[in-house]
């Protein structure tokens, strides 16, 4: 079943909030998948989308590999999102938040139609539609314009959903990618019902004690390198078995890292159970973590990026990627 246009050579095809709409209305039953361990933006992306695909009658559903995180249940209509795939063929597969299909999962394979909704920089363009908007603050906000488009009117959930979106990738409008329209989008989702305080405080002031006790592990391994321009950590698996898992790593660590005076870039390294390695990259400007973390294998933004395998030894590929750090250090800021 063709519903985009058909594919006329090997250039990406490149499409705005219409052409989504277009291929969402011929669609019957469409799925839509997000990143491994998401967060507020894909989880406020996701959810929204399919609460407005609902709205126009499509058959819809959610499929994400890690599930939910409890702290972010608080997001509405999580229970939209499934660990599971449904028992249906969908004819179109949207993607959120994914900078390439491997952000599902390793082993997804995804069928139908596939669009690919995104702002990071480094995506690859895997969609048979790519709407790729790196000036957007949070898939959330592309999503706003699509409901939009598609006429579907913002219920209060909608726009709680949504309002989670922008405030968790702009870190609570603190970061480069806030401006004028984020506050626009931001005033106009708290008129319809948005609750900007009981948001923040779920998002940001909720911390477990499991949570707590990583963070301090962080903080106590901290190492400054290149005269204090680089701040690196790391969690070992052992710490994450003590403080109870993954699904207790505290969310920003990697940029609380980074608000040190004189560090340029943080590194906060993670041990995967089994001996592979994840990486999360922030900056202030000087140096650029997309490319840091593509030449590890990963991907992202300028000032936050990150990396993940689980096929390499952690210490070795930890070694290796302090050494490219210190290197893209000295080559970006002089010194
Ligand atoms: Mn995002």
């Amino acid at each position: 079943m063709t519903i985009g246009q058909a594919d006329t050579g090997t250039d990406a095809k490149m499409g705005g909030p219409q052409d989504v709409a277009d291929v969402i209305r011929r669609s019957k039953r469409i799925l839509v998948v997000s990143h491994l361990r998401p967060d507020g933006d894909c989880l406020g992306s996701a959810t929204a989308l399919l609460k407005g695909l609902e709205s126009l009658g499509i058959e819809a559903a959610g499929y994400n590999e890690t599930g939910v995180l409890e702290k972010l249940r608080f997001i509405p209509n999580t229970d939209l999102i499934s660990t599971n795939l449904p028992d249906w063929t969908p004819d179109t597969t949207i993607f959120v938040d994914c900078g390439g299909v491997g952000r599902v999962s390793p082993v997804f394979e995804p069928q139908g139609f596939l669009v690919n909704i995104d702002h990071h920089a480094t995506n690859e363009q895997f969609g048979d539609l790519n709407w790729i908007d790196i000036s957007a603050c949070a898939v959330g906000e592309q999503i706003f314009e699509l409901l939009g488009v598609l006429g579907v009117d913002i219920t209060r959930e909608i726009a709680y959903s949504l309002f989670v979106s922008v405030c968790a990738d702009t870190g609570s409008f603190r970061y480069p990618n806030t401006n004028e329209k984020t506050f626009e989008l931001a005033a106009e989702l708290t008129r319809r019902g948005a609750d900007p305080a009981e948001i923040c405080r779920n998002l940001f002031e909720s911390r477990s004690r499991n949570e707590v006790i990583l963070t301090a592990r962080a903080y106590s391994r901290i190492r400054f390198e290149c005269d204090g321009k680089l701040a690196w950590s790391e969690l070992l698996w052992d710490d994450y078995a003590e403080a109870g898992g993954v699904d207790h790593e505290p969310d920003g660590l990697s940029t609380e890292l980074r608000a040190v005076e004189g560090v340029e870039m943080s590194i906060l390294f993670h041990e995967v159970e089994g001996g592979g390695l994840r990486a999360g990259f922030r900056g202030k400007g000087a140096v650029d973590c997309a490319a840091l973390a593509q030449r590890c294998g990963g991907g992202g933004h300028r000032n936050a990026s990150g990396y993940f395998s689980d096929k390499v030894e952690y210490e070795a590929e930890r070694t290796k990627i302090l050494e490219w750090a210190r290197e893209a250090i000295r080559e970006e800021t002089g010194g």
